[in-house]
């Protein structure tokens, strides 16, 4: 790499100024850049599917209506980071075909089932809870791209969260069955949910570099505590509790202390044997398979429907 080029870059990043995708940049910075805003695509898009098949058995039409929509803005928060990643070379179709050849990585929470409705609440309300922590972080990062695709899902993210919210206050304070169904959801998936912003920091692999040319704008550890920040004390008082005992703010360090999560299952999981990982899998290479007629009729020229003229 040119150390002029690399030197003039570093103080373009330093200066907060935007990358944009005509501007020269380390092959390093690229490769980061598209593995991590492809990882974040796919989140989006895997992500819809556990929300998405409770949209014909949410209780009542109203709340069919709002689980629609949600799932819906996933799918099309997907669509806004595939185009931003497609602005670093690589085609959303390759990154497609990586997808489902299990090349690429998701986000490792959408591996797990959601048994009941209140499971779903739980995702729509934490897990998007835990999203906007990074994305607002990351939203003020380097990469132009990158940052108003950020933007524009976090507005929409905030909408989500306010209806997982509302969604989890009415089971959490509804009947002793509903209580205790939304509390048997949160025991589920608040292991996953503390691996949801990555490794331990100690183990992190990306973090250092990303912080330096400013495409994390936070530490996996410092959005985890951020989040513990925000979300422990509105989980407590709507009554439910959080199943860790050793989870507690140590006031003099600012630090929430809490079980360290098993990065071995969490390890597993992003390498594709999770409980659903093949499940999510097949549903998206179906839904590859049966859309490739329309994708051939779109790529057909025209001219080849036309009849000539006599
Ligand atoms: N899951 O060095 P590290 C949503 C991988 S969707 C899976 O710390 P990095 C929603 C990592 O890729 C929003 N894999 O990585 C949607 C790396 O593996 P490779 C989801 C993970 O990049 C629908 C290795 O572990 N948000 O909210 O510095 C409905 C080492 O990790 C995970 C995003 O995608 C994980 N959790 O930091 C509802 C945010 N964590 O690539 C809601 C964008 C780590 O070397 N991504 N790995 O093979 C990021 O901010 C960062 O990539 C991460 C990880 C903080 C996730």
């Amino acid at each position: 790499e040119d150390p002029i080029l690399l030197a003039e870059f570093e103080a373009r990043i330093a200066r907060g100024e935007k990358i944009e995708p005509g501007d020269w940049m380390p092959a390093l910075y690229r490769k980061q850049l598209t593995r991590m805003i492809e990882q974040h695509a796919h989140s989006e898009i895997i992500g819809s599917l556990p929300e998405g098949t409770w949209i014909t058995r949410a209780p009542g039409f109203r709340r069919k209506m709002a689980q629609m929509a949600k799932v819906q803005d996933e799918v099309g928060h997907a669509q806004l980071l595939y185009s931003a990643a497609e602005t670093l070379g690589k085609t959303r179709e390759q990154m497609l075909v990586d997808l489902i050849n299990g090349k690429s990585k998701y986000s490792n929470v959408f591996n797990y089932p959601t048994p009941t409705w209140a499971d779903s609440n739980v995702i729509s309300w934490l897990i998007d809870a835990g999203a906007i922590v990074n994305q607002l972080a990351n939203a003020k990062g380097s990469y132009g791209p990158y940052c108003r695709a950020l933007d524009r899902i976090c507005a929409e993210e905030a909408f989500h969260l306010k209806y997982g919210h509302d969604a989890v206050v009415h089971l959490a304070t509804g009947t002793p069955i509903q209580r205790a169904m939304m509390q048997a959801a949160l025991n589920r998936w608040w292991p996953a949910i503390m691996t949801f912003f990555g490794p331990s920091d100690k183990m992190s692999v990306h973090t250092e570099i990303l912080m330096r040319w400013k495409v994390k704008m936070a530490s996996n550890d410092e959005c985890r505590n951020q989040f513990l920040d925000m979300y422990v004390p509105k989980i407590w008082e709507i009554g439910l509790t959080v199943p860790d005992e050793k989870l507690a703010k140590n006031e003099a360090t600012g630090q929430w202390e809490f079980t360290e999560p098993d990065w071995e299952d969490f390890k597993r999981v992003i390498n594709g044997d999770g409980p659903c990982n093949a499940e999510r899998i097949a549903v998206r290479r179906a839904a590859e398979e049966n859309g490739a007629w329309v994708r051939r009729a779109l790529l057909t020229p025209k001219t080849q429907y036309v009849r000539p003229l006599a």
